[in-house]
């Protein structure tokens, strides 16, 4: 099994890139990790297990490999620094939305999402982003570097784009500071969602949105293979309830799924992360 590479999403043959409607660009991208390392092994990961799902979608009852899905080569970052890699990931979710097409880009690394965001925002000038995640990454910068994962909704708030945190269980003293020069941030604290007292500031969302999700953002019990397990995080349910109601109140034009570090023995975690990025398909096109 483990030599088994698949290629195309669901290891369905993929759909033509011209009529598609949704583009999966795996991007295996690893520069600022600093902690687990192994992001860059996400997308195969991602998409061998996606091998094993069943298509049909009992919820919508559709099978929303129907909408017509194309998966892309793997970005090859050989030989780039970490600026350049960036650059490439924002020149494939450019080309993606040329064709009129949802970019949905699998990490790798976090900081993958600032290109991405930006190419979507270039596209949906009133664009608004929702931030699912552990982590508040508004560092404006970390390890010496201002493209680090841990500063990528920071760049978020440079490029002037509303922006919604949810999920927030770790967060530092210079994000609180940052927090409160009044930036265009507002932020649903996982403490709020586990006790049931969250009220999501629903009214931020603008007509698009862009939908980025740290997989850290799941608790560890179900999402274990990640670079900093946060107790505490959002439970599968949850996820898929937030982004239905994001999908029901706005059009979704763009989203990445991120930070998923392959572990061994921890399929429960690769599985995970397919079907979430199929539900997440689903929801956006068949709902
Ligand atoms: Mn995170």
């Amino acid at each position: 099994m483990d030599e088994q590479l698949i290629t195309d999403f669901a290891d369905v043959p993929s759909c033509d890139p011209a009529t598609a409607r949704v583009t999966i660009i795996p991007a295996p991208l690893e520069y600022t990790v600093c902690y687990m390392k192994g992001t860059q092994h996400g997308p195969q990961a991602i998409l061998n297990a996606s091998s094993q799902m069943e298509t049909y979608d009992e919820e919508l009852d559709c099978e929303p490999i129907d909408v017509g899905i194309h998966t892309r080569p793997a970005l090859d970052y050989r030989g780039m620094d970490h600026a350049s890699a960036l650059r490439a990931t924002g020149d494939a979710v450019r080309e993606v939305l040329q064709r009129g097409q949802l970019p949905l880009t699998l990490g790798g690394e976090h900081s993958l999402s600032a290109p991405a965001i930006a190419a979507v925002h270039g596209h949906y000038p009133d664009l608004t982003v929702v931030h699912i995640d552990a982590h508040g990454d508004l560092r404006d910068e970390y390890e010496g570097t201002p493209l680090s994962h841990a500063s990528i909704e920071r760049r978020v708030v440079d490029m002037g784009i509303p922006l919604l945190e949810i999920g927030i269980r770790s967060f530092s003293p210079e994000e609180v500071a940052f927090l409160r020069t009044g930036p265009d941030v507002a932020i649903v604290w996982a403490y709020q969602m586990a006790r049931g007292i969250a009220t999501i500031p629903w009214e931020r969302l603008s007509k698009h949105t862009y939908v980025t999700i740290d997989l850290d953002a799941i608790d560890p019990s179900e999402m274990p293979a990640v670079g900093t397990p946060e107790p505490g995080g959002l439970s599968w349910y949850q996820v898929l309830d937030l982004f239905r109601e994001i999908c029901r109140r706005t059009t979704v034009v763009g989203m990445d799924v991120v930070e998923l570090c392959p572990m061994p023995g921890q399929t429960r975690a690769d599985f995970l992360a397919a079907k979430l990025v199929y539900k997440l398909i689903g929801y956006r096109f068949c709902s």
